[in-house]
């Protein structure tokens, strides 16, 4: 039977540790019973998902305070936004800069705008492209890629004119807020087709490399449904345009959940012809991870050490657009997977900048520019 199919709800597919699997109370027994015909062994991790998803609730709503129209500072960290907070913080962030600027890269199915931040050179320095909320439900990544806003902007004096940066927060709106208001663990795009009613398509199997060739499903029910035609969602349309426009040295696509650091390819299991810088530099930041919070990395390529699964973004971007360095960075997990603990998205966050620190000093070190 196709997992994917059925009303289970697959998290995290290791070949190292196993995989996790949300299970819905009414098909306990019957997936139990599919275990033990099959062989497989299983462990309960958790029996009541929902108390995890009300605490965290909980947490948020007692650590929402007011700082939209306040300096660019008094959001600390401290809880997840919603979509239109992380608007006003965006617009918060540019008000208080010299070099940032908004970019609205396109509009999603439901119609909200894709924003981001950039802090643009000249032509001829390098270029960070990076983008994070593909998948809804990964909430860990689009907070990350605010604090890295944030620090962009705070360190602008020294990053402007020798590398320009930009990045997209939050490339899924629609399924971020589907997955604050109705389903926590919504995962694709909010779009329809005729003929179903399931809605939406799994962003990052949309991309049109080997599409729908490995680790998707044809039945648009299925959380990894590519679409109907490689970029049939104006969310990866507006990603593709953007990496095309701005033909970026480095592309990091934030995900979770991991730890991983992962590069191309996913198509295959063979290694892209530069896999060797890709790994090297990947160690470099997984030292840096490692070093504040003691988080260890899984470092390889994805088909490697996840799964096969093509027409991702981190593959079209290297395969297509031939964007030299690509990375899936695949948050940690705090022990309850999609749902990272509000105390940990400081020591997430600030690890995180450690390592981005890393790319940026390599991006700028290429071309011979000090960048630190
Ligand atoms: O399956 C995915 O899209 C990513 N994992 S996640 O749990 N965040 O959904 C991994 C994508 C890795 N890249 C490729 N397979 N190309
Ligand atoms: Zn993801």
């Amino acid at each position: 039977m196709k997992i994917e199919k059925s009303g289970y709800d697959v998290w995290g597919r290791s070949r190292t540790n196993g995989t996790k699997i949300l299970v819905p109370p009414y098909l306990e027994n019957a997936f139990k019973d599919m275990m033990n015909e099959t062989g497989i062994s299983i462990k309960v991790l958790r029996r009541n998902i929902k108390s995890v998803v009300d605490r965290s609730r909980k947490a948020r709503r007692q650590n929402t305070r007011r700082f939209i129209g306040t300096s660019k500072n008094s959001f600390d960290f401290d809880r997840f936004l919603r979509y239109e907070e992380i608007i006003n913080f965006i617009h918060n962030l540019v008000r208080h800069s010299k070099y940032a600027e908004i970019i609205n890269i396109g509009n999603s199915f439901e119609g909200r705008p894709i924003i981001g931040l950039k802090i643009e050179g000249s032509k001829n320095i390098p270029k960070i492209f990076i983008d994070a909320g593909i998948h809804a439900r990964e909430w860990a990544a689009p907070i990350t890629a605010l604090y890295l806003m944030k620090m962009m902007v705070d360190h602008e004096d020294t990053l402007h004119e020798k590398i320009s940066i930009y990045v997209i927060p939050v490339v899924n709106p629609d399924g971020y807020e589907y997955s604050h208001t109705v389903d926590r663990f919504w995962r694709k795009t909010r779009s329809r087709i005729d003929g179903t009613e399931c809605v939406g398509t799994d962003a990052n199997r949309n991309f049109n490399s080997h599409w729908a060739e490995f680790g998707a499903s044809p039945d648009p029910c299925s959380d990894i449904f590519p679409g109907l035609e490689a970029f049939s969602e104006p969310e990866t349309q507006a990603i593709r345009d953007t990496i095309l426009a701005i033909e970026p040295d480095l592309y990091l696509t934030f995900h979770s959940y991991g730890p991983m650091l992962l590069y191309p390819w996913g198509f295959t299991k063979s290694l892209p012809s530069n896999w060797q810088e890709l790994d090297k530099l990947a160690k470099i930041a997984a030292h840096k991870l490692k070093q504040l919070n003691g988080q260890d990395y899984t470092i390889g390529s994805s088909a490697n050490v996840l799964y096969l699964a093509s027409g991702a973004s981190d593959d079209w971007a290297m395969q297509v657009a031939k964007v030299p360095l690509v990375y899936t960075m695949e948050l940690p997990d705090y022990g309850e997977g999609f749902i990272t603990p509000i105390e940990k998205i400081k020591p997430m966050v600030r690890e995180t900048y450690k390592a981005f620190k890393v790319f940026v000093k390599y991006v700028c070190a290429l071309r011979h520019i000090n960048c630190s």
